[in-house]
């Protein structure tokens, strides 16, 4: 008897942990699991500037499709403290420094074909571009 009843232990553990793992989920459940797109203002000049937030949740919006050959203007604030953020990962490979609450534009052209991504400094955090087709 002395088997079943670790097991029972075992499993009571395990729903109490999930419980508290849920209920601070359900804080954020407002926003929807799936990517955040954006369609942003177009400039004049036809070039689309795309405001993205780097904050607690990552980049928001972490999907931005546009037209393939599409001029981008992407607006980089970060609004959290840490190094995390603190670097960005351009498509092109550069590395940019995103000072806190202070925008930073990267222009972004839209890919031919599929993605192209970027990332904070240490890969955790990532965004894409995506070429979309009509
Ligand atoms: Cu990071």
């Amino acid at each position: 008897m002395r088997g079943p009843l670790l097991v029972v232990i075992a499993v009571a553990l395990g729903l109490v942990a999930c419980s508290k793992k849920s209920g601070t989920e359900t804080k954020e459940t407002k926003q929807p699991p799936a990517a955040t797109t954006a369609t942003g203002t177009v400039n004049p000049d036809g070039v689309r500037k795309i405001a993205i937030e780097a904050g607690k949740e990552g980049y928001v919006p972490d999907k931005i499709p546009g037209k393939p050959g599409e001029k981008l203007m992407l607006v980089f604030t970060r609004t959290v403290e840490g190094e995390c953020l603190a670097e960005l990962k351009t498509p092109d490979g550069k590395l940019v420094v995103l000072p806190m609450n202070s925008p930073v534009e990267v222009a972004v052209t839209v890919p031919q074909d599929g993605e192209v991504r970027f990332a904070c400094g240490m890969d955790m955090f990532t965004g894409t571009v995506v070429a979309q087709k009509s």
